[in-house]
């Protein structure tokens, strides 16, 4: 959903480096690992 103009599902608060996935479109495994729409947003 990044880029699509609306927010994504999380709203960052504070700064810091946030680890973020897309409800829609990626896929978090029991492991911890995440396939899809996933990564990293830095909040300054
Ligand atoms: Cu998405």
């Amino acid at each position: 959903m990044i880029g699509s103009g609306r927010a994504t599902a999380f709203t960052f608060r504070r700064a810091g480096l946030y680890r973020y996935y897309c409800v829609y479109h990626a896929t978090l495994h029991p492991d911890g690992t995440c396939s899809g729409m996933c990564g990293t947003v830095r909040v300054r």
